[in-house]
């Protein structure tokens, strides 16, 4: 398997390398060979991850290819992480954000398309991840959409983690939570179908609008609070679950979240990335259908959706799609 990892020398790549050499991914059959794309300034610190990767004498990597050209690392790639972008610094307007991140996810959607194997299949993690994996399937006419996806994986694991805390039921006992929407404040972490034990329970509706959805939406900005930097191991360790539900298929029983382009399921504009529940079998995610969405599910869903198709609308004005 040749994974692709853009942005490696980054605080992500720095953790998601290792579990992903480890045989984590992909479980300890498949032998993974690593493709790392960085910026000319950050082939050093690749150089250096890359020689930590060898002191681990990982039984399962094979070879690693440093480069700062996407052809290059792109070559053969049946997964791509895409983690590396251009984040937003003070006085930034998202216009601004964009346009410097479409410059870097429509080339690499492009070097996708020439390069990548038939059966890529592309995790957006770089931010704004839903609009960047918009650019870059758009800019890659010969991969079928349904191979992008953006990573709302770390904010389901978060409603997992609250969920768990609040009920003192283990996540393993947890199923059934979704996120929908953007990958940012606005996304909407679902309870309304969330079953422990595979049973619904009650649930205080005050502490799901006032303390649930603000903390899951908000735990990005409390760990750069408290760490003074952003979430990366945890963002890792979400990479790697969303790749391996992906590529071996989810639980019976069970979805999880994920960002992917809409067919309009649930109103929510086609075409655009958003996040739903989805399973797999390994192949294609599939949208879980069916689901009832009451008046409250609808307002934040479309809320959430509004922010996308406002996205997509100045992205599209950029010229990027
Ligand atoms: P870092 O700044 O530590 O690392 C980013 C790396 O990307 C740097 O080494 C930089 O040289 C490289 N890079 C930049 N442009 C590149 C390009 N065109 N080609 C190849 N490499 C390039 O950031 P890190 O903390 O690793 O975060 C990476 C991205 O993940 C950010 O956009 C961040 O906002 C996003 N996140 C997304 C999350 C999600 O749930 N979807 C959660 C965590 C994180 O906030």
């Amino acid at each position: 398997m040749i994974i692709t990892v853009t942005g490696a020398a980054g605080q992500i790549g720095y953790a998601l390398l290792f579990r992903i050499a480890s045989g984590a991914m992909f479980g300890p059959d498949i032998p993974v060979s690593l493709r790392l794309l960085e910026l000319p300034q950050a082939l050093d610190a690749a150089e250096g991850v890359a020689m930590e990767l060898d002191d681990c004498a990982f039984p399962l990597l094979g070879d690693i290819e440093i480069t700062d050209d996407a052809d290059v690392a792109f070559e053969g790639a049946n997964v791509a992480l895409l983690v590396g972008s251009r984040p937003r610094t003070a006085g930034m307007e998202r216009g601004d954000l964009l346009a410097a991140n479409g410059a870097i996810f429509a080339p690499q959607g492009r070097a996708i398309n020439d390069n990548a194997a038939d059966d890529v299949r592309v995790l957006v993690v770089g931010n704004p991840a839903n609009t960047n994996a918009l650019i870059a399937s758009a800019n890659a006419p010969d991969v079928p959409s349904a191979r992008f996806s953006a990573m709302t994986r770390l904010d389901h694991n978060r409603a997992l983690a609250q969920l768990s805390g609040a009920t003192g039921a283990p996540v393993s006992a947890i199923s059934r939570v979704t996120i929908w929407g953007n990958h940012s404040a606005t996304q909407y972490p679902d309870l309304s179908n969330a079953r422990i034990e595979g049973e619904r329970f009650e649930i205080d509706r005050t502490w799901v609008e006032q303390d649930f959805i603000p903390t899951v939406a908000g735990r990005g900005a409390a760990i750069i609070a408290a760490r003074g930097v952003s979430s990366a191991a945890s963002a890792a360790s979400a990479a790697v679950d969303h790749l391996r539900d992906w590529v071996l298929g989810t639980p019976v029983g069970d979805w999880t979240s994920a960002a992917i382009v809409s067919d309009g399921s649930y109103g929510v504009a086609a075409g655009l990335v958003s996040s739903f529940p989805v399973t797999s079998d390994g192949g294609d995610w599939q949208i879980v259908e069916g689901l009832e969405i009451d008046e409250f599910s609808r307002g934040r869903i479309d809320a959430s959706v509004a922010e996308l198709a406002e996205e997509r609308a100045a992205v599209e004005a950029l010229g990027l799609l």
